[in-house]
């Protein structure tokens, strides 16, 4: 239009025309090319997006499996097995909904559900249908070949001992994050860092090609337990019956090498089956053995009269008068069953004399006495590692008076753990040297510390060998062709206001085989809810039956060959009731 504009002015204005034609040629060009690659941009797009339907670029996970869990001996206790998850791009699977109902179906799933699932993820690329489906499932679900429904590979956490490592192991969650026991403790130590990759895949979410890895998955190390899976099972069956046969409310069984401090056997009642864990409940899984205390009563005792021996006043024979089976401190009447008259310090362990431990107790300072209790591992953490462990209650000797001092003695007015019972009764054991307890195998024996002198401990172990003698208050605790020493326990819960009279803990803690232990038991029974209900009667015989199998699952040499032939031990106490 420019162009054909008559010219205005002569001269001068005949050149201004000719540079405007030249400025609108390239104009109409510059516009042409625009037009062009606009155009051209478009059809790329076209074809660029078929091509992006047909395949694209992912960054996909790929998983790694939790490190396994065995026993001393290599035995499994936690693997990870392989299992995979049903998973659906929402968008892409919503154009077969025709099909849904069939994939429901397969799936076990409602298929209102499913619908649902996908109209309100319908702006994510990414939702489980469903996970952990076993291979034969997961096969059948990937044959329909329905649009955006792919598979993912994951682990699942398996307890090959069931019910009877519950406690101990614990659990993970469905993303295999540890949740309890050891599972929880040493997460860090059996998790996996699942790696990632890039990955090609077509319209149906299969992988057609890998480009390449991005990080290498690391699968989670290995943890090896000192429990044995033997004895493990032995305390279980044991500890089970002795809570159906005295209706009992709970109870806790720990097996412990003295010498090492490895815990080879550590169960509860009730229990619970991790690989079940829709049914988990709190009362259930907890691991008693070292969430939950107890007034240990008597079993306390060996450790009054270690601080008697250990202070040089006291000897084996050294008489008490517990005349005339009572005795009244203050405010408390400390009681014994019956009048036992004049006792030396060894016949004190074996009739459990109230009064006797007490009056030794108030003949020591509180200075004396705590020191004992401290050292054998009252009042602290044992350092187990697992998950929920109380320290228990040992209070300061300077808050101590007469009262405290005597109830102190014979187990009232402090609160241990189950395993810091046995790791006190393994101090007694281990002649006089304390070990840390350990959950994990141990390589090699741990240096230790001695807490209590040699002559204090093997006087102590004497008297405790007294408490299964016929004499003593638990025959039942005797095992054929070892020599067994420990104490018995009966023990009032202590409620509102005072003592229960129908409500008990009964306990039995000892060690075998006498001459030279190796190995420590400890029972403990909570609110037998029978006639019975006395440590001698209900926790001596399970500690008995654990024992016996344990010292022979562990080739350890009887130490009283003779019994094997004359009194049958495991007879007597099967036979008696
Ligand atoms: C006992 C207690 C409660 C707390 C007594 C148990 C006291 C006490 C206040 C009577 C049952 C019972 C601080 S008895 O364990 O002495 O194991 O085979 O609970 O005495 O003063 O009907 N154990 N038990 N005492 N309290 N306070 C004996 C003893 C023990 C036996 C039997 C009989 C008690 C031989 C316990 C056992 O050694």
């Amino acid at each position: 239009m420019e162009m054909n504009a008559p010219p205005r002015h002569a001269g001068p204005t005949r050149g201004h025309g000719r540079r405007r034609l030249v400025l609108g040629i390239l104009l109409a060009s510059l516009s042409a090319l625009v037009w062009r690659a606009f155009d051209l941009q478009l059809e790329e797009r076209e074809f660029l997006r078929g091509q992006g339907e047909a395949r694209h670029l992912r960054v996909v996970t790929v998983p790694a499996h939790r490190g396994m869990i065995t026993d001393r001996h290599g035995e499994p206790l936690a693997i990870s097995t392989p299992v995979d998850s049903v998973w659906a791009n929402p968008q892409e699977l919503i154009v077969a909904r025709d099909r849904l109902p069939e994939l429901a179906g397969l799936l076990g799933l409602p298929v209102d559900g499913v619908q649902q699932l996908l109209a309100g993820r319908g702006d994510r690329e990414f939702v489980y249908l469903r996970r952990h489906v076993a291979p034969d499932l997961a096969r059948e679900v990937m044959a329909l070949g329905l649009p955006g429904v792919a598979l993912q590979r994951e682990y699942r956490r398996y307890y090959p001992a069931g019910e009877v490592a519950g406690h101990v192991l614990g659990f993970t969650n469905i993303d295999d994050i540890g949740q309890e026991g050891i599972e929880l403790a040493y997460d860090d130590h059996l998790r996996a860092e699942p790696g990632s990759k890039q990955v090609i895949k077509d319209r149906l979410g299969h992988v057609i090609d890998e480009v390449g890895s991005i990080r290498d998955p690391r699968p989670g190390h290995d943890l090896r337990l000192s429990l044995d899976r033997r004895i493990q099972y032995l305390a279980y069956r044991e500890l089970k019956a002795a809570v159906q046969r005295y209706n009992a409310s709970s109870a806790t069984a720990v097996v412990l090498d003295v010498r090492t401090g490895e815990v080879l056997a550590m169960v509860n009642q009730p229990s619970f089956n991790p690989n079940n864990r829709r049914v988990l409940q709190g009362k259930n899984y907890r691991n008693r053995a070292v969430t939950d205390v107890f007034e240990p009563g008597s079993t306390l005792k060996p450790f009054t009269i270690a601080a008697a021996l250990e202070s040089g006043r006291y000897q084996p024979g050294t008489v008490i008068d517990t005349t005339p089976g009572w005795f009244q401190v203050g405010r408390l009447t400390v009681r014994d069953i019956r009048d036992f008259g004049p006792i030396d310090v060894a016949t004190v362990i074996t009739k459990s004399s109230n009064v006797g431990a007490s009056k030794i107790a108030l003949d020591l300072s509180g200075e004396e006495f705590w020191q004992v209790l401290d050292r054998v591992g009252f009042g602290a953490p044992t350092g187990s590692g697992l998950p929920g462990e109380v320290a228990g209650m040992l209070t300061s000797p300077r808050r101590w008076g007469p009262v405290e001092k005597a109830t102190l003695s014979y187990g009232y007015g402090l609160s241990v753990t189950p395993l810091q019972l046995a790791q006190a009764y393994g101090v007694l054991a281990n002649n006089g040297i304390r070990v840390p307890v350990s959950l994990l195998a141990r390589d090699q024996q741990p240096a230790g510390e001695r807490v209590l002198s040699q002559t204090t401990v093997s006087d102590l172990v004497r008297m405790m060998e007294t408490v299964v003698s016929p004499v003593g208050t638990a025959r039942r605790a005797a095992v054929t062709g070892y020599r067994v020493a420990g104490k018995t326990g009966t023990v009032k819960k202590s409620v509102a206001g005072g003592y229960s009279d129908n409500s008990y803990v009964a306990v039995f803690a000892g060690m075998a085989p006498a001459s030279r232990p190796r190995l420590v038991t400890v029972v403990m029974v909570n609110e037998p809810r029978g006639k019975e209900y006395y440590g001698g009667l209900v926790a001596a015989p399970a500690f008995a039956r654990i024992m016996a199998g344990a010292l022979r699952l562990m080739n350890i040499t009887p130490d009283d060959p003779a019994a094997w032939q004359a009194g049958d031990a495991d007879s007597k106490r099967d036979g008696a009731t």
